[in-house]
């Protein structure tokens, strides 16, 4: 779509969340300090071929060491929200019974310094860092690990139930699931479809439980919400074959999460096209009702956009395990960022309508949007990232025409406020508004943090050019 020439900018509603999100391993560091215990990320990142390099989260960005700082640039970009993750193996370092006061402290001092600031805190109760000693007890296959996510949730609500705006309980089970037991490229590293759908199952769970748990200890005006990572797939033509093809990708994708969340049921034929891998005998009676707990809000984490066909993927590794066969991935002509992943802004308004449509009027927050880009620090002291710049602009387009269409969005978060740990990418792709020397730690706002600092401000959005 052609912008219209000399158009006025967008204004966006006034108790709009201009904000930016990190995780606890991409960013802390300290991972061995004030009785932090180890997560299945430190473990992984120590299996040869895990992670290019050989990197990992040992020391990061220094976060644990520079949070107040930290908040003081996300105060001087004029920022009004922050999310961030709390890391379980800090507050619970074994992932059962006791507690480690000084991992409390820290997200008590965190989420201090953030009110203070006027910087609204949404708190990730799980981004990926799962203690190890769960993950040698069976790990997300496992029923007993969510019923260990809601104590520990229980913990962190009573704890900081307060100071907290929105309680996010999950980010991305997708991922947590299939890359950690699919494809294997992230933590615990197993591929094997028979656990994929069983994490799916506990992650499904353990969202419900942490729900009812945060509920239930951080008072009633507590708002709830979970993050995700939906697959925004387009068959690549009307036919009805490519059609079916992108609804079967939908199925294992989304709807296995969607549906129990939204509507407290599986859809309809996800076990028929599941029934190689599981017969599901690990769903009790009563599973579905805790999972079709309450939400307060939707968190939709985008990137791109995904164009699939009927056929054999040529591309595809045959040593990868996958749960729909015959999908042929097609790589549409266009820009492209440093992850390989197609810069398709449209993909977010019609994500974002979509979850309207399921849920109407459902508050709905970008937990996550953004882009890697190679990023290098100019001779001026500057990083001009023009092609971040552009990629946000054209979201949070994309943002207002969802808002035009009357989808109830009530905030964004920039992915992410600084370049940090890039799970299997390790320090290579830079993802943040913020630049960081990995020798140095010094924070330099890049120019597209500066642009956004503009807009976060002002709560207006130039029209595109
Ligand atoms: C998020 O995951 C994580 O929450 C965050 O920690 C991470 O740093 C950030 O994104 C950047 O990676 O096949 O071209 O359609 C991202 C999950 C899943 C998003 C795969 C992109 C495939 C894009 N990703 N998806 S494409």
């Amino acid at each position: 779509t052609q912008p219209t020439p000399g158009a006025a900018p967008r204004r966006f509603p006034s108790d709009f969340l201009w904000g930016a999100a990190t995780s606890s391993y991409q960013i802390e560091g300290a991972v061995g300090e004030d009785g932090r215990g180890p997560s299945i990320w430190d473990t992984f990142a120590r299996r040869p071929g895990a992670v290019v390099n050989g990197e990992n989260g040992d020391v990061a960005i220094d976060h644990y060491h520079r949070s107040a700082d930290d908040v003081k640039l996300m105060a001087g970009l004029g920022l009004n929200a922050y999310r961030f993750s709390v890391a379980w193996p800090r507050i619970q370092p074994t992932g059962s019974g006791a507690v480690n006061q000084a991992g409390l402290d820290f997200y008590k001092r965190l989420t201090d310094q953030l009110r203070d600031a006027g910087i609204a805190p949404a708190l990730t109760l799980y981004h990926w860092d799962l203690p190890q000693p769960l993950q040698d007890a069976g790990g997300w296959p496992n029923r007993d690990t969510a019923h260990r996510f809601a104590e520990y949730a229980g913990i962190v609500a009573e704890a900081l139930g307060d100071r907290v705006d929105l309680w996010i309980t999950l980010n991305e089970s997708w991922c947590a699931a299939y890359l950690g037991h699919l494809s294997g490229e992230h933590a615990p590293g197993v591929k094997d479809p028979a656990q994929a759908l069983a994490s799916v199952h506990t992650l499904n769970l353990a969202h419900g439980l942490g729900a009812a748990a945060v509920r239930e200890k951080a008072g009633a005006a507590a708002r709830i919400a979970i993050s995700h990572n939906l697959q925004v797939n387009r068959a690549h033509t009307d036919a009805p074959d490519d059609r079916a093809a992108k609804t079967r990708l939908d199925l294992v994708n989304n709807e296995i999460l969607l549906q129990p969340q939204l509507n407290g049921v599986y859809p309809e034929g996800l076990f028929e096209a599941t029934a190689r891998f599981t017969d599901w005998s690990f769903v009790r009676t009563g599973d579905l009702e805790i999972i079709n707990a309450p939400l307060d809000a939707m968190g939709l984490n985008y990137y791109s956009t995904a164009t699939v066909r009927a056929g054999e993927d040529p591309d595809r590794d045959p040593f990868q395990p996958t749960l729909v066969e015959g999908v042929a991935r097609v790589r549409p002509e266009g820009e492209y960022t440093e992850m390989g992943w197609l810069v398709e802004p449209r993909g977010l308004t019609d994500l974002l309508l979509d979850i309207h449509r399921r849920r109407p009027g459902l508050p709905l927050y970008i937990t996550e949007n953004g882009a890697a880009f190679d990023d290098t620090v100019a001779a001026d002291g500057r990083v001009h990232d023009d092609r971040r710049t552009a990629y946000l602009h054209a979201h949070l387009d994309a943002v207002g025409r969802a808002l035009d269409a009357g989808a109830n969005v009530k905030g964004y978060f920039a992915w992410s406020l600084f370049d940090n740990f890039e799970w299997s990418y390790g320090y290579g792709k830079r993802f943040g508004i913020v630049h960081v020397d990995y020798d140095t730690q010094v924070r330099t706002v890049k120019d597209s943090g500066r642009w956004y600092s503009q807009v976060a401000s002002s709560g207006e959005l130039p029209p595109l050019a």
